[in-house]
């Protein structure tokens, strides 16, 4: 597959979010998870000093979960996020997949030069995991939002380990908390905003991918089970974006080569 179809966009549109089934073939997928595991337990060929690297919570608080701080913290697979994985030529070969290229044509146009806020490793270690309160995928050092993430699994996402809650359609609702510097709601808007009864839990089997409207209303639990719950995302923005900390962001679609920008940022989530 390398396009979507007209009534697959219809449907993102619609809904906020639209499961692509098996898009990453087993093959690749392994690859993917050997490459990750790698990467944790400091036996990949990655420059380190350039990618941050989180280790999860103990407890499952978000508070608790250790600093999104550059640099290698140790040869362990309890990592809860791992970015800046756009510097590492196996991740940047399927960020660049022909249906993420349709779909940043759809959202930017066709013309528009794409940047990747982030790349990100995202997991809930089987047993562990940290609790991700309700949130949209905004940050207010930027001049404008970016509009797409995509989402993959590396293993079975369920509702016991942790997989991505969503409330379909509120994308729709706009931004519920614009003061907010990345995006979190306040208790009392999750209150009335997420309530349980409209959450959906976006399960999936390794190679799928979930694509996700940046503003679609979000959040993962921790992970109850014993199999671990890895995950590949990637927030897609127009390369014009303008960061107030000066910060620039690497071009993933587009003529300027990755190489030649510097991103020196972090993020919080
Ligand atoms: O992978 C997850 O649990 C969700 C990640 C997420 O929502 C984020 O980092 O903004």
């Amino acid at each position: 597959m390398t396009k979507l179809s007209d009534a697959q966009w219809q449907e993102y549109e619609t809904e906020g979010h639209l499961v692509l089934r098996s898009l990453i073939d087993p093959a690749a997928v392994q690859v993917l998870q050997n490459r990750i595991d790698a990467i944790m337990l400091g036996d990949a060929d990655v420059d380190y000093d350039r990618m941050l690297m989180q280790l999860d919570s103990d407890g499952g608080n978000y508070a608790e979960a250790g600093p999104q701080t550059k640099g290698h913290k140790g040869a362990t697979l309890d990592y809860r996020k791992i970015q800046d994985l756009e510097y590492d030529r196996v991740f940047l070969d399927v960020m660049r997949h022909p249906v993420f290229k349709d779909a940043c044509d759809r959202v930017y146009g066709s013309d528009t030069t794409i940047a990747c806020n982030r790349a990100m490793f995202m997991n809930k270690p089987a047993g562990k995991g940290t609790f991700l309160p309700w949130h949209q995928d905004r940050w207010t050092n930027f001049d404008r939002d970016p509009l797409l993430t995509v989402w993959m699994a590396l293993d079975p996402a369920t509702k016991a380990n942790g997989c991505v809650r969503i409330i379909p359609r509120s994308h729709r609702m706009g931004v519920i908390n614009p003061s907010h510097a990345s995006g979190f709601l306040a208790d009392e808007q999750a209150a009335v905003w997420a309530p349980p009864e409209k959450e959906f839990y976006v399960e999936l089997e390794p190679g799928d991918v979930a694509l996700l409207h940046n503003h679609l209303l979000h959040g993962s639990n921790k992970n109850h089970s014993q199999q671990s719950r890895r995950a590949f995302s990637v927030c897609y923005m127009d390369a014009a974006t303008v960061d107030s900390h000066g910060h620039e962001y690497p071009v993933v679609f587009g003529e300027q080569s990755l190489e030649s920008t510097a991103a020196t940022r972090t993020s919080n989530k």
